[in-house]
């Protein structure tokens, strides 16, 4: 499968370094996982996309331009959430009826920035129009703020939170947000990498107690795997800066071998 490196850190508003790493670092330990668990050989193609992190609008340019390009299904290789902005937008484009499935502690939906950031993202590609409200499905999130909540009851999200997922388990979650995600002509499927608990992933920019293992989210994709539609996975809010002993890279790249 093609994986694209898109090293963009500009929409992340604490202007923290070390985003822009993370597609390497990832793409760098890839290698170390000989098999997939389904004893299938990984076949990645990795290419890098140069993005102008000194300027929001030209790298959101650049992402576009690269996804309008690309043979799907594929995965993207991240960088901040802000990416999934320019890459669900161009991947709209495509499709008649896409979706967006999300896994993330937080909820991405706050007021409005212009152009959009890590924290907004979700809400502005639903204000604009390219994601159908009820085309967006949350899972894993825990904590977020006031007006994001208001926002994601009238807008009506799907929302699988933390806590529902340990009370009702795994595999009925699963259940819950498969039927929903395979009722889509495409599916992109989003996985900021703060949706594990800071225990399995240390290295990210908001790190959330209370989160998923690392095995946990390997048996959500495997899950989802099994779905038909799939076109576009990203991962996204590496910070190698931030990591502790390459946990975090090496969670992500085993999370992308598993995707591909
Ligand atoms: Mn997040």
């Amino acid at each position: 499968m093609k994986i694209l490196k898109i090293p963009l850190s500009a929409g992340n508003l604490k202007q923290k370094k070390g985003l822009e790493k993370g597609p390497d670092a990832v793409a760098g330990e890839v290698k170390n996982f000989f098999l997939k668990e389904s004893e299938v050989l990984p076949f990645l193609d990795v290419e890098d996309v140069k993005i102008n992190n000194s300027n929001i609008e030209e790298a959101n340019r650049q992402i576009a331009k690269a996804v309008s390009g690309l043979d799907m299904p594929a995965i993207l290789l991240g960088g901040d959430h802000s990416m999934t902005y320019s890459a669900f937008r161009a991947f709209s484009k495509k499709y008649s009826n896409p979706g967006l499935l999300v896994f993330d502690a937080h909820l991405d939906c706050e007021n409005d920035f212009s152009p959009p950031t890590h924290e907004d993202y979700l809400r502005v590609l639903i204000g604009e129009g390219h994601l159908k409200k009820e085309n967006a499905v949350v899972i894993g999130v825990r904590n977020m703020h006031t007006n994001e909540l208001e926002f994601a009851k009238k807008s009506k999200l799907k929302i699988f939170s933390m806590p529902e997922i340990y009370q009702e388990g795994r595999h009925v979650v699963a259940d819950s947000f498969m039927s929903v995600a395979r009722k889509f002509d495409a599916l992109y499927i989003s996985v900021d990498v703060d949706v594990l608990d800071p225990a399995f992933a240390p290295g990210t920019g908001y790190t959330e107690p209370g989160g998923l293992t690392t095995r946990e989210l390997i048996y959500f994709i495997q899950r989802l795997k099994n779905l038909k539609n799939i076109q576009m996975w990203d991962l996204v809010e590496v910070n190698p800066d931030k990591d502790i002993n390459n946990i975090t890279v090496m969670a992500a790249a085993k999370l992308v071998v598993e995707m591909s």
